[in-house]
């Protein structure tokens, strides 16, 4: 059996510019792997602690603390011991750490190990990383998956904490369904991308792309970019609510305060039940089959209400809400919130806690969406994660862009190799 030879990390840059936690595994028979974490802009105050340094240096965000406590910390309790044994060594890592945020060693550095630790096991075990996933999660929880491809959920219009823009809710999607395979889903969104792109142009509205890859023009309304949005499908001789659907991530905790959400970009302030009756308003008229964070994150009467109001026609995804924290979606499931779950390994901390909240979904016929961040890497991980615990959905930004690209050519490239696996 092979053994762990060295954990190394370094501080490397995301697709911010920012600095971020890259770690590498090695074997002794010379079998190495790496990965690099990703880091969110608008995070749920639950999340696990991500370590930065709060020094001048890097205006504050330099990640060496979390590099070090994986080079001089974690590294000799693992140095000789078996890589496989994932449970195991994530237990030990959360251990090791102590707190309930991981705030000591920090989920920058916790995950950064968890992760690298399942990319060098699949290595050496010469399988894909997505069948090590499925094969982990069985391990984990005794139950099993079916790999499958995931629907992309593409965010074109960007907003909210994610853009300079004018416009509040945050990400404004496109989901293919009608495609009959993962490559036509691309080819149709790449399309309505760029075709967005040319209509925003005609109408002098600017092209620049916000932090995920879309679009992020000054529009009057939220109501105008699903309309912009709709006139680039219908450009690019698709049918919106037939082919491709909508969906949004209003990511409302940030612009609810003193119990109101405040639309500042159309100069409006609601209550919970005014906001409730302004989503429902849009699901009404625009084909709209999923909204994220529709609620602030501690309205929990507010959700209550939302998902009563459409939860049977829409998928309501819990991200702030949920934070995937297997305790905090169990409660939220009790509680009759929402019902899917956004799932970013970053919130939570380590890869055992993050399959277990998946499962909890699947034991609780809750959709579960993996996702990326809005700071990202080239790292394709998420994929892999979406197809071996074949949730079905992944929400990974914009057609365009390196690091939102890596992951749907990561899919492209496994659905070209596994022709058994389809989309769904
Ligand atoms: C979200 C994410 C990703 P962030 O709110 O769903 O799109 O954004 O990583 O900034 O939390
Ligand atoms: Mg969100």
């Amino acid at each position: 059996m092979s053994t762990i030879k060295s954990i190394k990390a370094i501080q490397v840059l995301d697709s911010r510019g920012v600095p971020t936690v890259a770690c590498r595994v090695s074997l002794d028979n010379g079998t190495s792997a790496e990965v690099k974490v990703p880091s969110g802009a608008s995070t749920g105050s639950k999340e696990a602690l991500e370590l930065r340094d709060g020094e001048s240096i890097f205006l504050g965000k330099g990640v060496m603390r979390a590099v070090k406590n994986i080079n001089t910390f974690i590294q000799p309790a693992f140095i000789g011991r078996n890589p496989f044994e994932q449970e195991k060594i994530d237990n030990e890592l959360i251990l090791l750490d102590g707190t309930d945020s991981k705030s000591k060693l920090g989920a920058n550095s916790i995950l950064a190990v968890s992760l690298a630790m399942c990319r060098v096991a699949a290595k050496d075990k010469k399988i894909s990383l997505f069948n090590h996933f499925s094969n982990i999660y069985k391990d984990i929880t005794g139950n099993t998956v079916k790999p499958s491809l995931p629907m992309p959920m593409l965010n074109i219009l960007n907003g909210g904490e994610h853009a300079d823009n004018n416009i509040d809710i945050q990400e404004f999607m496109i989901i293919p369904k009608g495609a009959s395979s993962f490559s036509e889903a691309i080819r149709w969104s790449s399309e309505i991308y760029w075709n967005l792109k040319n209509i925003l142009k005609e109408k002098d509205l600017a092209t620049a792309v916000g932090d995920e890859g879309g679009f992020a023009p000054n529009l009057n309304s939220n109501e105008d970019a699903i309309k912009l949005i709709i006139e680039s499908i219908e450009k690019s001789n698709l049918e919106a609510g037939k082919d491709i659907f909508l969906a949004l991530d209003c990511a409302a905790s940030e612009f609810y305060k003193n119990e109101s959400y405040h639309l500042v970009g159309e100069g409006k302030s609601l209550d919970s039940e005014q906001f409730a009756n302004y989503l429902a308003d849009l699901v009404n008229k625009y084909p709209i089959i999923s909204i994220e964070d529709g609620m602030d994150e501690d309205d929990l009467v507010g959700w209550k209400l939302l998902t009563e109001k459409i939860g049977s026609k829409c998928q309501l995804v819990g991200d702030d809400l949920f934070v995937t924290n297997p305790k905090i979606f169990q409660d939220g499931i009790d509680a009759g919130l929402a019902n899917a779950i956004l799932i970013k390994f970053n919130q939570i901390g380590s890869i055992t806690e993050t399959i277990k909240t998946i499962d909890i979904a699947n034991l609780n016929n809750y959709a579960s969406i993996v996702s990326h961040r809005s700071g990202e890497t080239e790292d394709t991980t998420i994929a892999d994660l979406a197809v071996g615990l074949g949730v079905g959905q992944i929400k990974t930004g914009a057609p365009c862009r390196s690091d939102r690209v890596a992951k749907y050519n990561r899919l492209l490239w496994i659905e070209d190799d596994y022709s058994d696996l389809h989309i769904g």
